[in-house]
């Protein structure tokens, strides 16, 4: 299913002259106050996050899944599925494979289909935390970290696989995401497991192309439940230098404990030049993987604030691979994930507002008030309509939620694909 250029132009008909009055109204009021609007909505059309392959598909828990049938049940499906959300919101110009699950059967097929939709191959995972069929070794006790040296180099052998694949796509960068760990005391030496993992991430790191990067992801706990090899950025970053100039740590933002000042963590990365990916969710309790401005907004924006400031002061620091790690239980996954794309460009859009001189000027006078007054100023913005003008300039649909609904997108895909169909991932 392709949503045609004539079905965008006859949605956005009843909406634009009531988008053009709130626009007019906020720019100017911006504009009064300082703001370059024009740059701000460029900025916005330009900010693209990729789809994760694995998020088409209804999410569950260990206690089940309900489908919202109509999902796609291999690769191609779910570049269109991606295609879809692009086109609509003219954000999501990326996707994010997981090998296994996505190898391609006929890569030129694949490339043409993705380029014909606009969308690129971001970052590639790879995948040993489960075992795969047919596998001689299993990852039951560990992947890169196994005391076992059979286990580590079969793991090796598939990241470097996965670099293969990657690379046969267009992509430029590797992620690992290690379940390593251990669930009881006394189970692992930690410094033989930390010693293994970085042994095995530098015969990994040598085997990216020279425009390669590896992303490094940490996660504090799940699915082991007493220590995880890579648990913190600090473990990341030290596995990052240890492998090279190549290698960057990711930040998942449900990959903390509770009360973790995130926006911290970004910044200082950014400042030693070592942040190379961030994965947007939400969460309450830990690793949720909710819609992304659910539950913390403030928090995201204030996560923005300083990826923006990294972005326009920290030129060592490279292009962040950005990417939603969220899943859907309840949700259709396509609805759940334009409401995540809207609430990061709103978190954007905002952080973009923050007046960075005022700012600073406050800091140095050490005039707190004022500083929360500037921070507080912006987050309580409506922008909207300057996401709806950036999604307007490149084409894309006022409302993307409403367009869905009124293009009855997932009873389309339902015709198409039938009921039971099941996409392949977590
Ligand atoms: C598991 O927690 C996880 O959600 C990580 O965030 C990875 O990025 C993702 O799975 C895919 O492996
Ligand atoms: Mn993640």
């Amino acid at each position: 299913m392709k949503i045609q250029k004539e079905q965008i132009l006859d949605f956005n008909k009843s909406g634009l002259s009531n988008h053009k009055e709130n626009f007019d109204f906020l720019a100017n009021k911006l504009s009064k106050q300082g703001a370059d609007v024009d740059s701000i909505v460029s900025k916005l059309a330009g900010f693209q996050v990729a789809i994760p392959s694995w998020a088409l598909g209804a999410g569950g828990t260990r206690f089940g899944r309900f489908s919202f049938y109509g999902e796609p049940s291999n690769l191609e499906q779910k570049i269109e599925d991606v295609g879809i959300l692009h086109s609509l919101t003219q954000t999501a110009g990326a996707v994010s494979l997981h090998i296994p699950w996505d190898i391609p059967s006929d890569y030129n097929a694949i490339k043409e289909k993705a380029n014909a939709l606009n969308i690129k191959f971001d970052s590639v995972n790879s995948n040993t935390f489960q075992d795969q069929k047919d596998a001689s070794e299993s990852y039951k006790y560990g992947s890169l970290s196994n005391v076992s040296k059979a286990v580590r180099e079969q793991a090796i052998q598939h990241n470097l696989d996965v670099i293969n694949i990657g690379d046969k796509l267009g992509s430029k960068s590797l992620t690992v995401w290690l379940a390593d760990g251990s669930c009881f005391p006394g189970q692992n030496n930690f410094q033989t497991a930390f010693q293994n993992t970085q042994n095995s991430l530098v015969d990994i790191y040598k085997g990216l192309p020279s425009d390669w990067s590896m992303l490094i992801e940490y996660k504090p706990y799940e699915p082991n439940f007493y220590s995880t090899v890579i648990q913190d950025w600090g473990a990341s970053l030290m596995l990052a230098n240890g492998c090279g100039d190549k290698a960057y740590t990711l930040v998942d933002l449900g990959h903390h404990l509770p009360n973790s000042n995130i926006e911290q963590i970004v910044s200082i990365l950014q400042l030693k030049g070592k942040l190379g990916g961030f994965h947007f969710n939400d969460s309450k309790y830990g690793d949720d993987d909710l819609t992304v401005g659910s539950i913390k907004p403030y928090a995201l924006f204030l996560i923005f604030n300083e990826l923006v400031y990294g972005m326009e002061n920290n030129p060592q620091n490279p292009d962040l691979a950005w990417m939603i790690d969220a899943s859907h239980n309840v949700k259709d996954p396509l609805e759940d994930l334009i409401q995540s794309l809207e609430a990061i460009q709103e978190a954007y859009a905002k952080a973009l507002l923050i007046d960075q001189k005022a700012l600073k000027a406050a800091q140095l006078e050490n005039d707190v008030v004022k500083c929360q007054e500037i921070l507080q100023g912006a987050y309580r913005t409506d922008v909207r309509p300057l996401i709806e003008k950036a999604r307007l300039n490149s084409g894309g649909v006022i409302s993307p939620i409403n367009a869905y609904r009124s293009l009855k997108v997932r009873e389309g895909l339902i015709a198409e694909r039938g009921k039971n169909t099941i996409a392949t991932g977590l």
